[in-house]
């Protein structure tokens, strides 16, 4: 198990810009202007007057991710909390990630490192830095009992120092980095659990749990705007990032993906390696017939939340099938499948790993691969007749 307490001394959290501060009772809060957040500072000796910069009163009537949250919160009577302050942290880690994939071409943080992750890929300096950002963010809000991220072989332990809460987080720090270097769309996932374990430290078995037990899920997509859009269980919604103001705002509420689409969605470049009943239906797709809207269209970016957040706006249907080289796909159903599973399902979609919906699958590993196929309603349906054999 891999304590990662000793790494605190390399906290991102450390304000590199002080544009104001303002004095409490024993401590500063430091405001980061270019994502809008206080940080807390020990042993101030001075009194300085806050000026908030960018506070524009005209983005008060906006719904914010935080007021969102807080709201749904209000609904519930017995609510205590912690699920929203869990939340509330995951925007930060995604705004502090954000800064960063913003600054990618300019500073020194491209390129790989000479290490591997877990799945035998090249680790970029970004992966890294999301990594430890992501679970810094979240390690001592008192929310988790565990955390496990795609770049780590094994969990991840809350440092001693800090309480354990009642919740479990699984993440994809950043989803796509091999199109960091081209400057194209990438992506964060994450994943919530109730523990299961009764007290104390997060257990792997409170990690390997399937799908349909995810009580949130979501992602932050770093495109041509930065969105943060998860689920609850109770529909789906889509924030975007204003950077003036360092908020996410709700752009797009309760997210309904079309019940057939137009589009498919995958790497082509394997067909002959697939077996007989996806390269049926792939060829299928591309046939000339006026009545069912073929042939379908082709879009391809190689990043998972990109390709699954066109999918849950336009509709159509997102596959990484199991192929001869590597049977179970590429794509990992704890950190990838399982969370946009939930949420393409929650939009009124469907997602497979060719016999039943992904969010049943029983893990047995934290790293397992899945075939993984979401999307419209109608093309999933379709799809799994053509893996069924039934066409
Ligand atoms: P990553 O987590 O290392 O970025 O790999 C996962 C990515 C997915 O985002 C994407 O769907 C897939 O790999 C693309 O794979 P391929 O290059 O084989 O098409
Ligand atoms: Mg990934």
């Amino acid at each position: 198990m891999i304590d990662r307490t000793e790494k605190r001394s390399a906290c991102h959290f450390q304000p590199e810009y002080r544009h104001s501060d303002v004095k409490t009772q024993d401590f500063y809060l430091l405001i980061e202007p270019e994502i809008g957040t206080f940080f807390r500072q020990l042993s101030p000796s001075r009194s300085i007057t806050m000026k908030t910069p960018g506070q524009d009163p005209a983005a008060k009537k906006f719904m914010t991710l935080e007021r969102f949250i807080n709201e749904q919160e209000r609904q519930y009577a017995n609510a205590t909390g912690d699920f929203s302050g869990l939340l509330h942290d995951l925007s930060l880690a995604a705004k502090l990630v954000w800064r960063e994939v913003c600054k990618a071409g300019l500073v020194n943080i491209l390129g790989a490192t000479d290490r591997m992750n877990v799945s035998g890929d090249v680790v970029k300096k970004l992966d890294e830095f999301a990594d430890e950002t992501i679970y810094k963010a979240m390690d001592h809000g008192g929310h988790l009992c565990v955390m496990a991220s795609e770049e780590n072989e094994d969990i991840l332990h809350i440092p001693d120092q800090y309480p354990d809460g009642k919740y479990v987080l699984l993440y994809d720090p950043l989803d796509g980095s091999s199109n960091i270097d081209a400057n194209i769309t990438i992506g964060s996932i994450f994943s919530v659990y109730r523990r299961l374990s009764k007290s104390g430290k997060g257990t792997l078995q409170d990690c390997l749990q399937p799908g349909y037990k995810q009580v949130a899920a979501g992602y932050i997509i770093y495109g041509s705007s930065t969105m943060f859009v998860y689920s609850t269980g109770q529909g789906v919604h889509g924030f975007t990032l204003d950077p003036t103001v360092g908020e996410f705002l709700l752009s797009h509420e309760n997210i309904r993906i079309p019940k057939k689409g137009k589009i498919y969605s995958l790497n082509e470049g394997n067909f002959c390696n697939w077996d007989g009943p996806v390269q049926r239906y792939i060829k299928f797709l591309k046939e000339q017939d006026k009545a069912s809207d073929r042939p379908y269209s082709l879009r391809y970016i190689g990043t998972m939340v990109g390709d699954s957040h066109r999918t849950l706006l336009y509709g159509g249907i997102f596959a990484y099938p199991g192929d001869l080289n590597n049977p179970k796909g590429k794509l990992r159903l704890m950190y990838e499948c399982n969370p946009i599973a939930f949420i393409i399902e929650q939009a009124g979609g469907r997602s497979s790993d060719g016999k039943q919906s992904i969010l049943r699958v029983k893990p047995t590993a934290l790293h397992e691969h899945t075939p993984f196929f979401l999307g419209s309603e109608e093309d999933v349906k379709l799809c799994e007749e053509f893996l069924k054999g039934k066409r």
